[in-house]
């Protein structure tokens, strides 16, 4: 089989051992790749749910095999723990089966450009995000599920007329796009301030590619809801593709393309 060649590869938000994990396309997308460099950006193992609700399927072991046979055939894999499997933090500077663990790191694409590569869950905004906010992080699709059924039940109570879901999921998606706006305005207000051209994260299960007052902005995706992988051609191009019975590009960013601005920069 031929493989398509990319210098880099980062992947987040995978969730093996939990019961949405796409783990079969990934695996597929794995095979169908090969690349000097592997990022795994976190909660990749989910052992926050191991915990709570055991799952296993095969196909979730298979990608972690797939994983150390990238690492034996040469590839450079590096393990950044994010919030769900920060108990893997602690090996930061270890290696295992060629796989080595750290709590960040500095990416130097092929164009030169510096990334700071890092889960994202450091970006979350603390107390001042409320606690649904937060978990919208994690799992947007099942947040919004879930808010609906206990507005709906209070609604009930309240001898309201159910609210059409079209309603219901506009109000929850406003709330959503700003969540998503304030988290990708303090990433990259942070990577300018450290001084760097841009920050590659995953975390709030949304794969974006954007400019952000001159820092790009990028988010590799999930493989819970999206299956979204970040590809660094050889030129340091950076793609987002989406890969299921779908293959496709959905977005790309060369050095001498100009990216669309985000928002109107900030005062
Ligand atoms: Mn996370």
């Amino acid at each position: 089989m031929t493989r398509t060649m990319f210098r880099s590869v980062f992947i987040s938000d995978v969730h093996l051992g939990l019961a949405d994990c796409q783990a079969g396309y990934l695996l597929d997308f794995l095979r169908s790749a090969q690349c000097e460099r592997l990022y795994l950006v976190g909660d990749i193992v989910d052992l926050e749910n191991l915990e709570k609700q055991p799952y296993w399927r095969d196909e979730h072991g298979a990608v972690l095999a797939e994983i150390f046979a990238i690492a034996a055939r040469g590839t450079k894999v590096t393990y950044i723990p994010g919030n769900h499997d920060a108990a893997l933090r602690r090996f930061a500077g270890q290696r295992f089966g060629g796989v080595e663990i750290a709590l960040n790191a500095v990416h130097v694409a092929a164009d030169g450009r510096r990334y700071r590569v890092s889960h994202g869950d450091e970006f979350d905004g603390g107390h001042d995000a409320p606690a649904w906010l937060l978990k919208l992080g994690d799992a947007l699709q099942g947040f919004i599920c879930s808010a609906s059924r206990r507005f709906n039940a209070l609604r009930r109570r309240l001898g309201l007329d159910y609210l059409p879901l079209s309603i219901r999921i506009k109000q929850t998606i406003g709330r959503a796009r700003r969540f998503i706006e304030d988290f990708e305005r303090r990433v990259a207000e942070q990577a300018r301030h450290d001084g760097f051209d841009g920050q590659i994260c995953g975390h709030i299960h949304y794969g974006r590619i954007v400019d952000r007052g001159g820092v790009l902005y990028v988010n590799d995706g999930d493989w819970v809801e999206h299956c979204t992988a970040l590809v660094e051609h050889h030129d340091g191009a950076l793609e987002l593709l989406h890969w299921t019975e779908q293959r496709r590009s959905i977005a790309l960013c060369r050095a001498e393309m100009p990216v669309p601005e985000a928002l109107p920069a900030a005062a």
